[in-house]
């Protein structure tokens, strides 16, 4: 299917998705979001995808929703159509591993993107903020309660009240992202960690995401009881019996997601 606002590859089981509105440095409107869901969704069904990573350009992952695109419209029309409602929910419906790797600006939507996914990989360049705030507005795709889960209330609250924006270091400082590589390497690591979950078995790569993503959802002793109960029925799949004897046997497992 050919997309006009963003480009996907699909290539060694990993999936590709670019953002590629370079005019408005990927600022998210809501063509680009049903095309991002819709290609999220076709590689989440794709058997020979076995991870997703979400970039943008080397100036800009995203540097928000479409400012013009809202810029005109009423609270009637906003509430009415539940404005990007739908797709903040698409993206986290997504079973695979999703990772974004994120260059320059990562504002507004585009830091909100950024946190739907997995785990973010960033560059030295990047710079991400929750700017709403200085166009009369907030976060609404999910930035108070995302960036506060990530990083705590204070800095939340500063980058919410302020507007500044965080630099790579302190992103990875604060435990926005993962890892932090100079710019030219970035894709090279986002793929690397790609094709390291591809290898994985799919059963436990989904288990262990749903796991972690509970932990955002419930009580400690709940989510404790889920990972276990999730842990025992990893057992009754062959992947677990090869995992465990590839071990034994020193040798490199193979995976058939069985
Ligand atoms: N929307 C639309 N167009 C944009 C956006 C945006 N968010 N960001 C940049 N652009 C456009 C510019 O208008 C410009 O276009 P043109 O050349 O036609 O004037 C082009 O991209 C290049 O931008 P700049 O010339 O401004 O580039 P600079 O390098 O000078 O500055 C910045 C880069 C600092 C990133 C600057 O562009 C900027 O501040 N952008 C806006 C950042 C922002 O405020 N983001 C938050 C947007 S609101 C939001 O994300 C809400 C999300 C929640 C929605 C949920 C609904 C339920």
């Amino acid at each position: 299917m050919a997309f006009e606002t963003i480009i996907v590859e699909v290539e060694d089981h990993v999936a590709l998705i670019k953002l590629n509105r370079p005019d408005a440095l990927n600022a998210l409107n809501s063509e680009l979001l049903k095309e991002l869901g819709q290609a999220l969704s076709e590689a989440d069904q794709n058997d020979k995808v076995r991870c997703i990573v979400i970039t943008g350009s080397e100036k800009a992952f995203a540097a928000g929703a479409d400012i013009k695109e809202m810029s005109e419209k009423t609270f009637v029309e906003m509430f009415l159509s539940d404005f990007f409602g739908d797709h903040g929910d698409a993206i986290t419906k997504i079973r695979k591993p999703i990772i974004a790797a994120v260059s320059g600006y990562a504002l507004g939507g585009g830091c909100e993107l950024a946190m739907m996914c997995d785990f973010i990989i960033a560059s030295d360049t990047a710079k991400f903020g929750q700017p709403e705030i200085n166009l009369g507005v907030i976060a609404g795709l999910g930035g108070t309660q995302r960036l506060t889960r990530y990083v705590g209330k204070s800095k939340s609250m500063d980058m919410h009240l302020t507007g500044r924006f965080m630099d790579a270091d302190e992103a990875e400082r604060s435990g926005l992202v993962s890892r932090v590589v100079p710019g030219k390497k970035l894709m090279d690591e986002a793929m690397g960690a790609a094709q390291k979950i591809a290898e994985k078995s799919m059963l436990s790569a989904i288990a262990a995401k749903e796991a972690v993503n509970r932990a955002y959802e419930t009580t400690l002793t709940e989510g404790l009881l889920y990972e276990r109960r999730l842990f025992h029925s990893l057992f009754a799949t062959e992947d677990q019996k090869e995992g465990m004897a590839a071990f034994a046997e020193k040798r490199q497992a193979q995976f058939r997601d069985k």
